[in-house]
């Protein structure tokens, strides 16, 4: 297949592309590395040494002959967009193209709007591209998990049937996300449903839970692929934060009680569950919504495993109850379903079996580059400012002004 996969320097999306190409299918990858300008704004970077997106093509095509085009340029920007769609026309778009972390949305006002306006203007564009240009194009988007929340009823799959007052009706699950980043999802998803309900568009919105890992069959061939590894405050996950503190001798920093439970997946089954989207399209007029997760834990669980882990390396982790920063429940019921991707034919990686060699393995190889004053959490959801006045401040946060075409 023809796939363009926005958001292709990013953390899964590097991953994917290279697997799809692997697979054989024919990749472009879209990105105008502003993830990258973020580690400078917030003056952290990723354990693992990543290399230039350029470098990184040119040894993937040395080693496997496989060519991945690079189409640099901003998702916000329509013309450059829909000359994208125009000149590659892909039969899947996957899109990855968003300002994916909760604590950066609520820095402050600024970075609120940004969010927003990233994301949701990225994913309107593709619509509209879509619509004018390839419109029987499968767009796959990645969502998120945490679009609904922590309801005290079982999670479906997008939808759920409703009976009220004698009348009963399929409608879209309820959605309390717990962040502005987390809100530019449900946004994003709103827009997929009409567009596809109103011009026949065909989607699939992929609520990913939080993704772990960092080595893939293909990021393993060599080490100028390696991915990325964020273990900051702003950007890094619940688990590569645990395993990069566990190798450097910091306090596991569990927030609260650590009730808070969530859905995992292995990187690995996040580049399966794209290509079984792409390879198995939604019909034209049809939003279809997966629960792209394979185990729930809850933040304490995954202490207690990375505990163990690293004892099990001669290391001591601790941990360490820190007041949460979030406003989120850390006791509550948590059932979410997530059968549709294993019946197309996912077969899962779980924790159990890579923790180790995923996770605690990339943090030891790198444990000089960990920078132990990244660890605790400054960003706070109850003081989300107008401005926050820091040290580094938000001149990388673009302005809009340029891209509104
Ligand atoms: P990432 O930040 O590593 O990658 C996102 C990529 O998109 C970056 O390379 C960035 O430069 C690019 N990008 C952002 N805005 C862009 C724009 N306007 N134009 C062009 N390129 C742009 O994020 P990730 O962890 O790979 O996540 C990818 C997607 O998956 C996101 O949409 C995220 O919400 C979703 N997701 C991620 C996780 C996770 O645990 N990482 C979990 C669930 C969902
Ligand atoms: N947490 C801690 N200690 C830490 C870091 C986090 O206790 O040091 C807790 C948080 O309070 C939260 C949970 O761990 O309850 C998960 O936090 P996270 O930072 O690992 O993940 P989250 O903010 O939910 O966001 C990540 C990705 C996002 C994706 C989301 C999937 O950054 O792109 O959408 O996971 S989900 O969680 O299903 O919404």
């Amino acid at each position: 297949m023809k796939i363009a996969v926005l958001g292709g320097d990013g953390y899964c999306g590097w991953a994917t592309a290279l697997y799809l190409s692997a697979k054989g299918h024919d990749v472009a990858i879209v990105d105008n590395f502003i993830r990258r300008q973020w580690d400078y704004e917030l003056s952290v970077q990723t354990l693992t040494p990543i290399r230039p997106l350029a470098e990184r093509l040119r040894v993937w095509q040395e080693l496997t002959g496989n060519v991945i085009e690079l189409l640099v340029g901003d998702v916000t920007d329509y013309d450059f967009l829909a000359s994208v769609i125009r000149g590659f026309e892909p039969e899947a778009v996957v899109h990855f193209a968003e300002q994916r972390s909760a604590p950066y949305s609520m820095i402050d006002r600024k970075h609120a709007v940004f969010t927003q306006i990233n994301n949701v203007t990225g994913t309107l564009n593709l619509l509209f591209a879509l619509r004018e240009l390839q419109p029987d194009c499968h767009l796959v988007k990645l969502g998120t998990m945490g679009e609904y929340g922590t309801p005290n009823i079982d999670i479906e799959e997008g939808y759920i049937t409703i009976e009220h007052k004698g009348r009963r009706d399929v409608l879209p699950f309820p959605k309390q996300p717990g962040s502005f980043y987390h809100l530019s999802k449900v946004h994003d998803s709103h827009n997929m449903m009409f567009a596809c309900r109103i011009w026949g568009l065909r989607a699939t919105d992929l609520n990913q839970g939080v993704v772990y890992g960092t080595v893939t069959d293909e990021v393993a061939f060599d080490e100028a692929l390696i991915n990325r590894f964020d273990y900051d405050e702003v950007f890094g996950t619940v688990l590569n934060r645990f395993c990069a503190q566990a190798v450097a001798g910091h306090a596991l920093t569990v927030y609260g009680q650590g009730g808070q439970t969530r859905g995992f997946l292995d990187i690995r089954d996040t580049v399966r569950c794209i290509e079984l989207a792409c390879l198995n399209p939604a019909d034209r007029g049809e939003c279809r919504v997966y629960n792209q997760f394979t185990e729930q834990f809850s933040v304490i669980e995954l202490a207690e495993l990375v505990k163990a882990a690293a004892s099990k390396l001669g290391l001591k982790a601790e941990i360490e109850h820190l007041s949460d920063p979030r406003v989120e429940k850390e006791q509550h019921y948590y059932n979410a379903h997530h059968s549709k991707l294993i019946d197309l034919g996912l077969s899962p990686h779980y924790l159990s079996d890579s923790l180790l060699d995923s996770l605690m393995n990339i943090a030891i190889r790198y444990r000089d580059r960990i920078d132990s004053s990244i660890f605790l959490p400054q960003v706070n959801w109850r003081n989300t400012s107008n401005e926050r006045k820091t040290q580094t401040t938000v001149s990388a946060v673009p302005s809009f002004a340029a891209t509104g075409s």
